[in-house]
């Protein structure tokens, strides 16, 4: 029996630094609104998607950077999101900065129920960037200096979405670079993967030469081959444009289990596209090519979870020299 969903990534354009959160809250419920007008039943929102992509910013005080931060979910600020998701019985993703009450900071995303329940929430693994001020780099990419690494590891849950149900997980922005995070996934049957991201269109770093074209290719190409290896849908979604003049690219697409894209933005600003998901074709991968229990070897794995860093390999000299072949 098929499962069918109509999945909307909503993406939004920039986000400046002196712009408040209803500013942004008030453009995602614009955003829903066309999602229900185009029979989306899940709205998934870029990472960070209250505020501007504030780990470019350098703070000496932390706690002068808990402005960035929601100690509640929903507030007074996101409250009309969640009544939007009500009215229209669409389900959403959204990502942003989360300070617990015990003070500590995550770069989070949750998926909410129409009704307002939260189902999942996932806390980012995978933090790029520096934890100290860097005066080399043209721009600051401060999340090891913001947030802890994700203490949830990467669940997985199925849970009513839309008309049906769905195995639903989350990634964030930089966590869809490493294969390790949609493996987990995978091993859980994930079917839909949602995943905010904010990311620079030019490099940041000063070290090496990386044609701008690139940029956009490694993001499609780590989506796409995460959801191919681990048969599953995924919509990827950007914050995107220039934010106090510093630009994030936008490009973003919804993948189904064959790794095709099936939509994708075209604009650097707030872009709803939407995709009709056959959630019955993860079921081909996962029955063949991918059938983890046919075709894993995890004993000859052992390196992924036992090293950190990669280690330089012995050397290979010809027989008989009197060395280790
Ligand atoms: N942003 C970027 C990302 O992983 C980055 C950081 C860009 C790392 C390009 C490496 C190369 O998409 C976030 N927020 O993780």
């Amino acid at each position: 029996m098929s499962r069918r969903l109509t999945l909307a990534a909503a993406q939004l354009g920039p986000i400046q630094r002196a712009e408040g959160r209803e500013v942004a809250v008030g453009r995602m419920v614009r955003l829903m609104e066309t999602a229900h007008r185009r029979g989306a039943e899940v709205v998934v929102y870029p990472e960070l998607a209250l505020t501007t992509f504030f780990p470019r910013w350098y703070e000496e005080d932390l706690a002068a950077a808990d402005y960035w931060f929601e100690s509640a979910m929903p507030s007074d600020a996101t409250a009309p999101l969640f009544a939007a998701a009500r009215k229209f019985g669409i389900g959403f993703h959204l990502g942003f900065a989360e300070r617990t009450p015990e003070g500590r900071r995550f770069n989070t995303a949750i998926y909410v129920h129409p009704s307002g329940e939260v189902v999942l929430k996932y806390r980012k693994v995978h933090l790029p960037g520096h934890a100290e001020y860097a005066p080399d780099r043209r721009v600051q990419h401060l999340e090891k200096r913001y947030f802890e690494v994700g203490d949830l590891g990467f669940p997985v849950v199925r849970a009513p979405v839309g008309g049906t149900e769905v195995n639903i997980g989350m990634l964030i922005c930089n966590d869809r670079r490493w294969p390790e995070a949609w493996r987990v996934l995978g091993l859980q049957q994930v079917e839909l993967v949602m995943l905010g991201y904010n990311t620079p269109s030019l490099n940041m770093e000063n070290r090496g030469f990386e044609a701008h074209h690139l940029r956009v290719f490694h993001s499609h190409l780590s989506v796409q081959a995460g959801c191919y290896q681990n048969a599953c849908f995924a919509a990827a979604v950007a914050k995107a444009g220039t934010e106090d003049g510093h630009e994030l690219f936008g490009h973003s697409i919804i993948v189904n289990p064959q790794g095709e894209i099936m939509a994708q933005a075209t604009s650097w600003h707030d872009e709803l596209i939407v995709a009709d998901c056959d959630l019955a074709m993860c079921a081909l991968g996962r029955s063949t090519i991918f059938n983890f229990s046919a075709h894993r070897r995890p004993e000859a794995y052992e390196r992924i979870t036992a090293q950190v860093g990669s280690v330089v390999p012995p050397v290979w000299s010809p027989c008989g020299s009197g060395r280790d072949s």
